[in-house]
């Protein structure tokens, strides 16, 4: 982050319980400055949860089926507030220090990581307004001028949708385009024919939590066929133009040592899974795997480093669960390639950014991401160009909270013209060289 030298302090902050995109409570939180300038940002939560994330605050009883929030928002409108106003806006790390101390607790459980983050961001985003720059702008500096390639999710499965494949999301990179706008309509384009081929195959195009379509297939790999299908259907070459990543979400489908397929009523050991992407990758363009083992089974994570590492992005979620210890482990063990950033598995922007910032400082590529329940919230639009990750995940070209995202992004690369930087093949080979 640069060094600002006007100190800005915060006046108020300010929760209060809204709704994400699930229909489920979560936190909103603004903050306002001294003078005058505020931030607000809204609290995603998953679904696929990782075993070690930071822990979601939620009041349990009867309101909401027990999902409120309300312990929360008192957290920061109480106990938060009291500790942080005074405080400095600009001193992200020393606000993020506070804010871990002041929780005190392993898994942020007893203020609760919902509270702590929703924090965390708005101070930043207050701070940026304060200065009178975008939030990408304030956090990366004069370098931040990569835009990344968008991760499409056009087709949902897994927990994001019932009755549709066992793995969560099958993927679209348009990694031949020339810029963001233009991989951006590439996507959209592949959308719209994947659905008019799901329709003429009197196939379901209802959709799952992040708006990809989950109609009920075969097989897993039949999604594939399809989305290879939809890709020369709009007119673009697979794999060169258009290139395919997959998070089967794994730890979904483990169970007593091994992966339960229901749809192809398969049980395979950890390293028929690994063959399993071995042939995959042999047979169709993919570029990407995320959570393709268990959170657990670093054994097989290691398997698949191995084995195809050298070629396909291999991105820990579950695995890591954007937590600096866990990532240093990955690192050692040669486990994965690849962070998958999101900000509430681990509770506040300061440890995010470390853990992207390790990541890339040891050659791995960093995804930012979203969660499956989302909000109009766009922050991690910014984040993504502030880290120059080059890669961003968050859901299909449909549905205002993920197109919040990437209408966001447009507006980043507008603004950054002749400066901005589309990565395309390039997000992948930028920090392996
Ligand atoms: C994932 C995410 C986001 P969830 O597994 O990567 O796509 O899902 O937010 O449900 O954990
Ligand atoms: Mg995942």
């Amino acid at each position: 982050m640069i060094q600002l030298m006007k100190p800005v302090t915060i006046q108020q902050l300010r929760a209060i319980e809204v709704l994400d995109s699930r229909g489920n409570p979560t936190v909103d939180v603004t903050c306002i400055l001294a003078d005058g300038a505020s931030g607000q940002a809204i609290v995603p939560s998953g679904a696929s949860t990782g075993e070690y994330e930071a822990h979601e605050r939620r009041d349990g009883g009867a309101r909401y089926g027990g999902k409120g929030v309300l312990g929360a928002v008192q957290a920061v409108n109480e106990e938060i507030a009291t500790a942080l106003i005074g405080k400095d806006a600009t001193e992200q790390a020393q606000i993020d220090t506070r804010l871990l101390e002041l929780d005190g607790s392993e898994r942020k459980s007893r203020l609760g990581a919902n509270a702590l983050l929703g924090v965390s961001l708005a101070v930043a985003k207050a701070a940026a307004a304060s200065y009178g720059m975008p939030l990408y702008r304030y956090l990366g500096g004069i370098q931040a001028c990569t835009l990344p390639v968008p991760m499409l999710n056009i087709m949902n499965g897994g927990k994001h949708a019932a009755d549709s494949t066992d793995f969560q999301e099958f993927m679209v990179m348009p990694i031949g385009a020339s810029s963001f706008r233009e991989g951006l309509r590439w996507g959209v384009e592949v959308y719209h024919a994947l659905k008019k081929i799901l329709t003429q195959r009197g196939l379901r195009t209802t959709v799952g939590d992040e708006g990809g379509f989950a109609p009920s297939l075969p097989s897993n790999e039949a999604a594939l066929d399809l989305i290879v299908e939809a890709i020369g259907a709009a007119g673009y070459e697979a794999g060169t133009q258009i290139a395919i990543a997959l998070d089967p979400a794994a730890s979904e489908l483990y169970q007593d040592g091994a992966y339960h397929l229901t749809t192809e009523g398969q049980v395979l050991t950890g390293a028929e899974m690994v063959e399993t992407w071995l042939a995959w990758c042999s047979r169709y363009p993919i570029v990407s795997i995320e959570d393709g083992l268990a959170e657990n089974d670093w054994e097989h994570w290691q398997m698949l480093v191995e084995e195809i590492g050298a070629k396909v992005q291999v991105v820990g979620d579950d695995l890591l669960v954007t937590n600096v210890d866990r990532v240093l482990r990955g690192i050692r063990e040669k486990a994965c390639n690849s962070l998958l950033m999101k900000v509430n598995q681990i509770g506040t922007l300061s440890e995010a950014l470390a853990a992207a910032a390790l990541s890339q400082r040891h050659g791995w590529t960093v995804v930012t991401s979203h969660r499956s329940g989302e909000t109009e919230d766009h922050t991690i639009a910014d984040l993504a160009v502030a880290i120059n990750g080059g890669q961003i995940k968050t859901g299909a070209p449909a549905r205002s909270d993920r197109t919040a995202k990437y209408n966001r992004l447009l507006h980043i690369e507008e603004e950054l013209g002749d400066a901005a930087i589309y990565p395309g093949n390039d997000a992948f080979r930028t920090q392996r060289g």
